[in-house]
Formats: structure tokens, C-alpha cells, sequence
């Protein structure tokens, strides 16, 4: 796979015209250090404490290297250690870094009207040997209107960490056909393969048609991130979107909430008058039985695309 440079869109900050015109052109939109950096690197640091307690980490090594223990099975990760994903997801200053300011205003100016930011997201903790996330559009998962998801490193990464990738220019022929339950997209793409080295700061910003997917983690380090999703508030949003995630290990946000020490931003998108769909599960409804073969089979992606979605 022939790889570019990410273009970087730093200098179209407030002109939202410009970002919009590039982004409907390209189908992302990369800018350094939207987020205050040092932000960042204290949620970096809150949330590798909890790695590190859950002795996901190198002993006798910096927390803040992020070195994964050798012996460390992160397939537990989703069963035994779920308590530590649960901690990490429910941590109010990364809830805070996706509705910060900085963030708001910017999709404020693109969409041209007030910003819906989708209070369920994604915690990524993608560990050395972990299988790569394979090329996929989010609106399959996501659903609702149009949306933009914003990828957050979570760290200083470089393309070697298993930074995501987007296929630029892939975002304007509606759903692709993908391998299998819109996992592993066939067709060949006009468009052209960017990624690069990511600090803690910058943000990935893509079309919920954009096809993306993360490279692999070379390295020995644990890569963390978030993506979240961020619509016009008057375009239409799924339940699964204001609700938080199966990571948070809570079923109500009362309980995401209860050991943050401000009320400031909870429930926030109660302000809006939300027009809340369901979801269409229409193409992985007809799909299941032969999904759940193929991962029994052995096809390794194919078990944690199943796994994402239960
Ligand atoms: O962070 C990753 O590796 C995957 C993220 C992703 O697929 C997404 O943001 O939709």
C-alpha cells in the first residue's frame, strides 16, 4: 500500500468556507495541535496509570513509555480487565477533550450551525501484535445523517504505532462493498492512501464516508486514542450515539458520571431537540450467520469486527 503524507490543514483553522470546501473535496481534514497539548498529555497520563495498575505495562519501566509487558494477553482486556476499560472511559478530562472549546468552534464553523458532538465515543487501547482495525466507512456503524468522526492520538505516535489511515477522495460513492460486514472494503480507490507521524494535539477529522483504517502496531508500545462524532444538530442521530458504550461498563450516564467532581457539560446534548432514529441494521442483520462461521474458522479481523459490534 503506497502511503503519502497527511495535507495538512492547520492554516484553514477559522475559515470555515475553506474547511468545508476541503473537506467535501478530500474527505478529511488533519490539524495539528487543535487540542492544547498539555491536555492531552495529562489525560495520557491518567489513563496509562490504570494501564499500568492493570499490569498491562512493562514492570520497572516510565508509565509514561508505555511499554506493554511482554507477557501480557491483551485478549483479557475485554473480559477480566473490563473494570480498567471501564475507569479509563468514564475519566471526565477525556470526556472533556472532546468537547472542548477548541473542537466545538471548529465544527461549529464547518457545519455552519451549532454542533451535536456525540457524548458515546470510542477509547482505543491497541496493543503490539493486536490485529489491525481493516478499511471501513463509519456510517455503517454509526448511522443517522451526515457526521464527521475526529480520530484523537492520545500520545506522540509515529507511523509505526499503528497510526489510522484514510483513503483520501473515498467518501463521494456512497457505502463500498467491503469484505464482509463493512469490514475490508474490495473496491479499488481513485483516491490515495495518507497517514504520517501524529503528536498529542492533533486531530484526524473525516467524512462518515471516508474508508479508514488503522496500520499496524509495529512497535512494542501500547497506542492509545479516541474518535468520537460530531454532527449538525439538526441532522438525525442514532439511540447507540447518546448512549454510552459497551467500554464504559455503564448502562446510564448517572453512572459515567459519578466520580466527576464538576456537573459542567453532563448531559448536554439534552439542550437539543434531537431527532433520534434507529439505527439500519439491515446489512449486518442478512450477514450474521455467515460472519459468525467465518470467525470460527479462524479469520482473525473477522472476529474483531464481530467483537466491536456485540
Ligand atoms: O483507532 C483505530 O485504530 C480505529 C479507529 C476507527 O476505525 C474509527 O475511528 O472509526
Amino acid at each position: 500500500m503506497q502511503l503519502i503524507p497527511f495535507q495538512d490543514s492547520s492554516d484553514l483553522l477559522l475559515d470555515g468556507d475553506a474547511l468545508s470546501k476541503r473537506l467535501s473535496e478530500d474527505g478529511y481534514l488533519f490539524i495539528r495541535g487543535l487540542i492544547p497539548r498539555e491536555s492531552v498529555i495529562t489525560v495520557r497520563s491518567r489513563l496509562l496509570n490504570i494501564a499500568s495498575e492493570a499490569s498491562w505495562l512493562k514492570k520497572h519501566t516510565q508509565i509514561s513509555d508505555a511499554l506493554v509487558d511482554d507477557a501480557f494477553d491483551f485478549k483479557t482486556v475485554r473480559g477480566a480487565d473490563i473494570k480498567y476499560l471501564h475507569r479509563m472511559w468514564c475519566d471526565e478530562e477525556l470526556h472533556r477533550l472532546r468537547t472542548h472549546a477548541n473542537v466545538l468552534s471548529l465544527f461549529d464553523r464547518i457545519f455552519n450551525e451549532p454542533t451535536l458532538a456525540h457524548p458515546n465515543f470510542f477509547l482505543r487501547n491497541y496493543f503490539p501484535k493486536d490485529v489491525s482495525t481493516d478499511s471501513h466507512q463509519d456510517q455503517m456503524y454509526v448511522g443517522g445523517g451526515d457526521f464527521c468522526t475526529m480520530w484523537v492520538p492520545l500520545g506522540d505516535y509515529p507511523v509505526e504505532q499503528g497510526v489510522l489511515a484514510v483513503a483520501s477522495k473515498s467518501h463521494t460513492q456512497g457505502i463500498r462493498k467491503a469484505k464482509f460486514f463493512g469490514m475490508g472494503i474490495l473496491e479499488d480507490f481513485s483516491g490515495q492512501w495518507v497517514s504520517g507521524d501524529v503528536r498529542a494535539g492533533d486531530v484526524l477529522i473525516f467524512n462518515n464516508l471516508t474508508v479508514h483504517k488503522s496500520l499496524v502496531n509495529q512497535t512494542n508500545k501500547l497506542r492509545q486514542s479516541f474518535d468520537a462524532r460530531y454532527q449538525a444538530a439538526s441532522q438525525t442521530v442514532t439511540q447507540l450515539s447518546i448512549t454510552p458504550g459497551s467500554d464504559s461498563g455503564c448502562l446510564d450516564w448517572e453512572s459515567v458520571y459519578a466520580n466527576w467532581k464538576s456537573k459542567d457539560m453532563q448531559f448536554y446534548w439534552r439542550e437539543f431537540d434531537l431527532k433520534v432514529v434507529p439505527l439500519s441494521k439491515t446489512p449486518f442483520e442478512i450477514d450474521y450467520p455467515a460472519a459468525f462461521k467465518i470467525a470460527q474458522s479462524g479469520d482473525v479481523s473477522m472476529r474483531e469486527s464481530l467483537l466491536r459490534l456485540i
